[in-house]
């Protein structure tokens, strides 16, 4: 079908895990034509989730993008995880489309996927509609979860269709004003209430309309409609059943007839420049003007490579044209040019403006990337919100030996996928932590890196980052001589160790006179200190917040060379700080968390039994609590299930490194003792 810019509609489908997104946008493909029969979840024949691991979690992963043709216009569907912790994904879909679908399960109500997707929609200036699903269910009561979706959402969710012969079939009451009886009101009150909320937005109408004027037409409605959307003014409620079928024909003639083409949405915000210096820019959805498309997916499949799918935003990308990402100034060529059935790739000649459409084995692309066929458009950005915290932290290391750089690659190729994954390298434990926002999000990408990559990983809990310090001023000395037979080794060291205030760090000084340890040495002496620095004296842990001042020592004119000084340098720092009273250094992180105020109680009585201090608290206006307080790190080992556990599901934190502060007595002891088990272990062995 030869289609125009004003025939696209692109929607994602977001919403709670287990809502039916994925069987929905199956039903609606069957229902359009685009497919033969209905797919199967259980057999993994669906077209949106099509992965193997899909299949066995019976979970959506990652997200899917597909199309059909209804009513001659081209729709675009995005199918999208609800599962919380990958809802990193599910937000990068949206910056491709103008309508978020926001699928509910009539079964189980609003759940914290179904607002946060909400709220990152509204962020988006996106158009919103609701889709009740599973409306076939017994038992559901229908107008107490509209009432609830207006209280969570506001009165402006309404209903333009309505369910009726106890969720058999689903009746319009946008376009008609009367109609059969239905499940709950009149579809004469459900249409006054809807053409009102539409109308309220264009004053002339409005006169017209309560002046009883009766002969408004759908038509005349159609434009006050779109901007109502765009809006916010108002959010459709419709009702389907994915497996029966009711309400998908009624959901297609919306998504035809009412929802917006990308000219009629608010248009995406790009700004042009880098932070802090960025000013708006328009991007205008023509195709004769210069390229530019925005990537909002990257998977890397083990056939095609890496595929990246684009949201075109202006101009046209054709095979065979060259692109620059970003400001690089070396263009790739688009070889082909593909749409996307779920996991099939379907060659296309031309992706217009509104177009999503995926370029196969261009290494350079990432999510977020913005491609374009001219330097005019370099640093452009598609304004996006804050990306969501990855809290959740894995140590892992190779498993077999040698396979180091296939690891660093696979998990570079991961991010790309996934940039709600986050990467941390800590020398000090030369430990690689992974981050991410939970267990499964977690999982998912170690499986990927298993299947996909074919790489063994072993995982343990991250280690602490501890400390070391001493608490007073202390002077430490160390002869070394080794005189007997073959080349001989002088060196001597008098030095002084000194404490820092919190957060000074280390400092030399080089306080000898009359050079009683020459010049050429000394750089040696510092080498020592330095390496006890990063080993720690009496845990293991790096040594901060000390001055070490070096002020005399001895020579030999044949036997001092520079390797005598490092150790002897070495070992009086040792002495120095085994008289300076060194203490174990543990850090403390502000611990910020958002949850229902229902939770509050659980939430304040967990803190407090993991040394927390509580610096505020407050209520937001939608009801939700923010907590924060200072707590040591080591106390938030599981902190991510507790609260998961404490407001089922519902809450969320954040935590950011805020100073060291003296471990207590117990704990220092503790890790003392582990420290010489180690090193007794480590020389005997
Ligand atoms: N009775 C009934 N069950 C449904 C309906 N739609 C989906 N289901 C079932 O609900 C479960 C979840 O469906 P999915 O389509 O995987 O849900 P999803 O929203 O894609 O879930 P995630 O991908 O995990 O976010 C499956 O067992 C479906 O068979 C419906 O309309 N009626
Ligand atoms: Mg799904």
């Amino acid at each position: 079908m030869a289609y125009t810019i004003s025939d696209i509609r692109n929607l994602a489908l977001v919403g709670h895990v287990a809502a039916g997104k994925t069987l929905l946008a199956e039903a609606l493909l069957y229902h359009a034509g685009a497919t033969r029969a209905m797919g199967e979840l259980a057999r993994g024949t669906t077209v949106c989730d099509s992965d193997p691991l899909e299949r066995e979690l019976q979970h959506s992963t990652d997200t899917a993008v597909c199309h059909f043709e209804w009513q001659g216009r081209r729709v675009n569907l995005i199918d999208t995880p609800g599962y919380s912790e990958l809802l990193g994904r599910s937000q990068a879909a949206l910056a491709a489309v103008e309508t978020a679908a926001i699928v509910v399960d009539a079964t189980a109500g609003i759940g914290i996927a179904t607002r946060r997707m909400s709220e990152a929609a509204v962020q988006r200036g996106l158009d919103r509609i609701i889709i009740v699903n599973k409306i076939d269910q017994p038992g559901v009561d229908l107008p107490q979860l509209v009432a609830q979706l207006q209280q969570t959402f506001g009165p402006e969710c309404l209903p333009i269709n309505l369910p009726a012969n106890q969720g058999k079939l689903v009746v319009d009451c946008f376009f008609s004003r009367e109609g059969p009886a239905t499940d709950f009101s009149s579809v004469e009150q459900a249409h006054r209430n809807i053409v009102e909320q539409v109308i309220e937005i264009d004053a002339d109408l409005l006169e017209r309309y309560l002046g009883g004027d009766e002969s408004i037409s759908a038509e005349q409605l159609h434009d006050p409609f779109e901007r109502a959307l765009r809006e916010g003014h108002l959010v459709p409620v419709c009702f389907t059943s994915a497996t029966s079928g009711a309400g998908i024909e009624e959901l297609l003639g919306l998504i035809a007839r009412l929802l917006p083409s990308p000219l009629e949405a608010n248009p995406p915000v790009f700004v042009k420049g880098e932070l802090p210096q960025v000013e708006p820019v328009a991007i205008v959805p023509e195709p004769g003007r210069h390229a530019l498309a925005h990537v909002f997916k990257v998977t890397i499949d083990t056939y095609q490579g890496r595929v990246s799918v684009l949201r075109v935003h202006q101009g046209t990308l054709k095979p065979g044209m060259q692109l620059f990402v970003g400001d690089q100034r070396k263009p790739f060529k688009v070889s082909h040019l593909f749409q996307l059935q779920g996991a099939a790739l379907q060659e296309i000649t031309t992706a217009a403006p509104g177009d999503l459409c995926a370029l196969t084995k261009v290494d350079e692309l990432h999510i977020d990337a913005v491609v374009h066929d001219s330097h005019d458009e370099d640093h452009h950005h598609l304004k996006s919100p804050e990306p969501v915290a990855a809290m959740q932290g894995i140590a892992i290391a190779a498993a077999r030996h040698g396979d180091e750089q296939k690891i660093a690659d696979a998990l570079h190729k991961l991010m790309s996928e996934d940039p709600s994954l986050r990467l941390e390298h800590v020398p000090s434990l030369n430990e690689t932590v992974l981050y991410g926002r939970g267990e499964l999000h977690l999982r998912v990408a170690l499986e990927r890196m298993k299947r996909q990559y074919n790489v063994a990983l072993q995982t343990r809990p991250p280690s602490v980052p501890y400390r070391e310090t001493v608490l007073k001023s202390a002077e430490g000395h160390h002869l070394h001589k080794k005189q007997t037979g073959g080349a001989g080794q002088y060196g001597e060291v008098y030095l002084r160790i000194e404490p820092l205030p919190r957060g000074g760090g280390f400092e030399f000084v080089d306080a000898v006179r009359g050079g009683t340890i020459p010049q050429q040495y000394i750089p040696a002496v510092e080498k020592g200190v330095r390496q006890v620095l990063q080993t720690g004296a009496v845990a293991g842990f790096p040594i901060q917040d000390v001055r070490v001042v070096v002020y005399d020592g001895k020579t030999h004119p044949v036997d001092s060379k520079e390797v005598a000084f490092i150790t002897a340098g070495r070992k009086a720092f040792l002495d120095a700080i085994s008289n300076a009273q060194p203490i174990v250094l543990e850090p403390i992180v502000h611990l910020s968390i958002t949850a229902p105020t229902t939770a509050l109680g659980g939430i304040a009585g967990d803190l407090s039994s993991i040394r927390a201090r509580i610096n505020a608290q407050t209520v937001q206006p939608d009801g939700q609590a923010v907590i924060s307080v200072q707590v040591p790190l080591a106390e938030l080992k599981d902190y991510a299930h507790r609260l998961k556990a404490l407001t089922a599901g519902e809450g969320i934190y954040t935590t950011e490194f805020s100073h060291y502060e003296p471990a207590l007595p117990r704990l220092q002891q503790e890790l003392v003792n582990a420290y010489s088990r180690r090193s007794k272990e480590a020389a005997e062995s």
